[in-house]
C-alpha cells in the first residue's frame, strides 16, 4: 500500500506553471494573477472515493473520483474543458490521464522526502509543484 496522500499541503515551489497555463490556453491576464498565488492541496479519502481540493485566494477547484474508474471531469474555473479522466496507482504514484481536446494531458502525485509532489503535463509542457504538510 503506497503512503497516504491525505491531508493538507501548502505549496513551496511551482516550476513552469506559466508554460503549463500557456499550453492550456489561459489568458495573459489570468496567468499574471495565477502566477502570484500559492495553492493549498487538501486530499481526503472517504471509502474508495478521493476528494482533491486545490484552494487559493484567487480560485478553488475541487474534484472527486474513484481509483481506476473513468469519469467525466469539467475543469471549472481552470480552463473550463471537459475531459474523460482516469486516476490509477502506478507504483507509488497516483496518476491521472485527462483525455480531451488537449493532447498529453494529465498529472501525477506522489510523496517524496515527506513532501507532496505534483507533476502536471499538457502537450509538451511539464509543471512541477512541491507541497509541505500543514502543521
Ligand atoms: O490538480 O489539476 O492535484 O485537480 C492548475 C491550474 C489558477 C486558475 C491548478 C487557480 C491550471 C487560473 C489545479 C489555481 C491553470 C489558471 C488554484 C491543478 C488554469 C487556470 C485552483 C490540478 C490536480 C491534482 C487536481
Amino acid at each position: 500500500m503506497p503512503v497516504s496522500l491525505c491531508g493538507s499541503w501548502d505549496m513551496v515551489s511551482n516550476v513552469n506553471f506559466e508554460g503549463y497555463m500557456i499550453a492550456l490556453g489561459i489568458s495573459l491576464y489570468t496567468r499574471k494573477i495565477a502566477l502570484k498565488i500559492k495553492h493549498r492541496k487538501v486530499i481526503e479519502q472517504v471509502g474508495d472515493r478521493y476528494v482533491v481540493k486545490t484552494l487559493s485566494t484567487f480560485r478553488n477547484y475541487t474534484f472527486s473520483f474513484r481509483v481506476s474508474e473513468e469519469f467525466q471531469e469539467f475543469t471549472k474555473g481552470l480552463d473550463d474543458r471537459n475531459c474523460k479522466s482516469l486516476v490509477a496507482w502506478e507504483g507509488n504514484k497516483l496518476v491521472c490521464i485527462q483525455k480531451g481536446e488537449k493532447k498529453n494531458r494529465g498529472w501525477a502525485h506522489w510523496i517524496e522526502d515527506d513532501k507532496l509532489h505534483l507533476e502536471l503535463h499538457c502537450e509538451d509542457q511539464v509543471c512541477k509543484q512541491v507541497f509541505k504538510r500543514v502543521v
